[in-house]
């Protein structure tokens, strides 16, 4: 597989389709019929995001969690991307993630994909694998959406920041509403127990927190030492200047114009919001989050 960024054919802009009523590409639909017959293990753990919610972190700090010690060396040789696979992609240079998915020869296997729950092929639930789902606050969470659009060229052109905004609104941005996503998987806990449902503002505020309750739904312990090491390792700073998880190596991206690992931060949109903007966003927000159970924080 050929991932010299210099080497690797660029794949071309996509456009938006309307797939299965949910905004998608062909990137992602492509390998569609092969995505829905994957054949999950028990002991599989899938991470799922909206796009651009913490999927790498929290990609990163299971991998360590379960890998860091007994095969050291993945650490510095294969990137994170590879290590968990992104189930549903499927571009020119790069492997398809099924395919990645398939071959992963670590057990558990950790697989990503960002599909809204309706769209998760069967066999995960017919295992009852362990799922972990990101949420990031929508206002934060569309701006990091807008800037990776801009550098990623597997995704249709991210346009002005005010027609996009109006899209993500409008669940016209790749893998949908963000507002049925976070919904849709929130209801979903209420009967899939084998869900655990974090959001990137408590990662933020207390990562060594977050992974005890990682460690607690995964049924691992960790000493004080190895928990110490990872939280100092999965820090945005460190995080960044590793290769192996800040995507540089990844072919379809220009570095020139954002990194992967941008800001990290919690509170970014008042940055590009303006206070109309806000406002507006508040009250169209609270019209489709009617759920009381479901509370996002968009400031730490
Ligand atoms: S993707 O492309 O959907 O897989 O992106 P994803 O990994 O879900 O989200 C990328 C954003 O997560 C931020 N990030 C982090 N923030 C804080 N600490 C750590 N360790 C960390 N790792 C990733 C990353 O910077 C992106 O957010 P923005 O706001 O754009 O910086």
């Amino acid at each position: 597989m050929s991932l010299d960024p210099e080497k690797a054919a660029v794949p071309s802009r996509p456009e938006l389709l309307d797939f299965h009523g949910v905004s998608m590409t062909h990137y992602f639909t492509d390998n569609w019929e092969n995505i829905q017959n994957f054949q999950a293990r028990p002991d599989d753990v899938l991470i799922a995001t909206y796009p651009k919610a913490g999927t790498t972190w929290v990609s990163y700090i299971l991998d360590l969690l379960y890998f860091g010690k007994t095969a050291p060396e993945r650490q510095t040789s294969i990137p994170i991307y590879q290590r968990v696979p992104f189930l549903e992609i499927a571009i020119p240079s790069i492997e398809p993630g099924k395919d990645l998915a398939d071959k992963l020869p670590t057990s558990p296997r950790l697989i990503k994909t960002h599909f809204p729950v309706q769209f998760v092929p069967k066999s995960f639930w017919e295992q009852n694998c362990r799922m972990i789902y990101v949420a990031r606050n929508a206002k934060d969470n569309i701006v990091s959406f807008f800037h990776f659009d801009q550098m990623t060229m597997i995704q249709p052109e991210a346009g002005d920041w005010t027609s996009y905004l109006q899209r993500f609104k409008e669940g016209k941005l790749v893998f949908g509403s963000w507002y049925d996503h976070v919904n849709d998987w929130w209801k979903k806990k209420q009967t899939y127990s084998n869900l655990h449902y974090m959001f990137f503002e408590d990662l933020v505020e207390d990562t060594g927190r977050e992974i005890d309750k990682l460690c607690c739904f995964l049924g691992l312990s960790l000493s004080a030492e190895d928990k110490k090491q990872i939280t100092g390792g999965v820090q945005f700073d460190n995080m960044k200047k590793n290769k192996m998880t800040n995507y540089s190596t990844f072919p379809a991206m220009d570095f020139k114009i954002s990194t992967f690992m941008r800001k990290g931060k919690v509170g970014d949109w008042k940055n590009h919001f303006t206070v109309a903007q806000s406002e507006e966003f508040d009250d169209d927000y609270k019209k489709k989050m009617k759920d009381p159970t479901l509370n996002f924080r968009s400031e730490i």
